[in-house]
């Protein structure tokens, strides 16, 4: 992504505010242990705006008098031998934001700019946030109670930003075609190799040297589950031994220039059991069949409607709910959503807007699970709603067993 990219979503976000002011903060670092931070990932919006992987920047759009301005955070001499600094100079030739002020004179500007702007716009705490089992980043808060003390009206711009978000510009669907075809590549090398691994953690490490290999990360931390831990919907330890004739999820995605693939297959380690069988083909069939839904006008109350209908029909095919009315029965074996956004974010949202149009890109992931059974299978391609219908961005990786 370049400059012209940046520049374009920031032209974007203020006309969509009708020339309003907005203000945005990157993500600050977080604590690991001790003196250690975590790796570092942007907060997406700011990415969107600026492109600055950084922590601790700002950014101000003022659509009244059409400038920006980048503030740059303080980082002292220490920090500076120890972790670098991304430089005044950088900052603008990423972002095309041609004035940098340092981080102890924001305040003082926001003063000034707030005699012709009583309402600011921000990215707020996520609705959400009390439903996550984690913390949230601090960044968003502190700037928020900055804007409370100076602005009298602090308003949340996250929907509209979504809503840019969710309709997908030509290179970002080449960014994450980019992120499937290497995520497709390291499934088929792990599809070769596979008879001769034993552990789950070193299905993860073919995947990690196949990424690695091309200068790439995971967009998110991998799941490699085999037999029963399949079932364990956001398994993450990939640390069991891999039993012979049983099945393996594998949830992986590349990160390539800033953007995800969500690829998840389930292959068979070993000769599969008739059962096995039955329940990836019948994930297999349901998966086809909810692709082919897929078309711009389409509402998603409607789309996730028809899933319910197919998904209960393939539990019902698998004996497993005697009818579809049985909906207890139904969310235990299937207890996720069917489709996420997909894009800066593995899970980016579809903006709110309520029906499928052109540019957006998607998941679809149904799944079966049978804990009793030691059985889980999900299938997960990524979509493209195009003009006529969808495109299939991974259906070159075989969804077969
Ligand atoms: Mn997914």
């Amino acid at each position: 992504m370049n400059q012209a990219f940046f520049a374009r979503n920031r032209q974007t976000l203020i006309d969509t505010l009708s020339g309003g002011f907005v203000v945005l903060s990157a993500y600050s670092l977080l604590q690991r242990s001790n003196d250690a931070a975590h790796g570092f990932q942007q907060e997406a919006n700011f990415w969107y705006v600026t492109g600055i992987t950084e922590p601790d920047w700002l950014v101000i759009l003022d659509g009244m008098s059409g400038k920006s301005w980048l503030v740059s955070p303080a980082v002292d001499d220490v920090h500076r031998t120890f972790e670098g600094e991304l430089s005044d100079q950088e900052a603008v030739a990423i972002s095309g934001i041609s004035t940098v002020i340092p981080y102890d004179e924001y305040e003082a500007l926001l003063r000034r700019l707030a005699k012709n702007h009583s309402v600011v716009r921000t990215v707020k705490e996520h609705p959400h946030s009390s439903y996550y089992n984690f913390i949230e980043n601090p960044a968003q808060k502190r700037l928020v109670s900055v804007l409370d003390r100076i602005f009298t009206s602090v308003l949340d711009c996250r929907k509209e930003l979504a809503q840019l978000r969710a309709i997908k510009q030509p290179e970002e669907i080449v960014a994450i075609k980019k992120a499937i075809k290497q995520t497709t590549q390291a499934f088929e090398v792990v599809r070769d190799v596979l008879p001769n691994l034993r552990y789950e953690y070193e299905v993860e490490a073919e995947f990690i040297y196949q990424f690695k290999k091309h200068g790439l990360d995971h967009a998110y931390d991998p799941i490699v589950a085999g037999g029963k831990n399949a079932c364990t919907l956001h398994y993450g330890k990939n640390s069991a031994k891999l039993k012979k004739n049983s099945l393996l999820l594998m949830d992986i995605g590349a990160l390539y220039d800033g953007y995800a693939a969500d690829i998840t297959r389930t292959f068979s380690y070993g000769q599969p059991t008739n059962r096995q069988q039955q329940v990836h083909a019948a994930v297999k069939t349901a998966h086809e069949t909810i692709i082919a839904l897929l078309k711009p006008g389409l509402s998603m109350k409607e789309y996730d409607e028809t899933v319910d209908h197919i998904m209960k029909r393939a539990l019902v095919g698998l004996r497993l709910m005697k009818n579809e009315a049985d909906d207890n029965t139904y969310r235990r074996y299937f207890p996720h959503a069917i489709s996420h956004g997909l894009g800066i974010d593995v899970h980016d949202s579809l903006g709110g807007i309520g029906h499928f149009q052109p540019g957006m890109v998607l998941t679809v992931e149904p799944g079966i699970y049978i804990p009793e059974e030691g059985i889980g299978v999900r299938i997960e391609d990524d979509i493209l709603i195009t003009e006529k219908g969808h495109e299939n961005l991974s259906r070159h990786l075989s969804t077969d067993l």
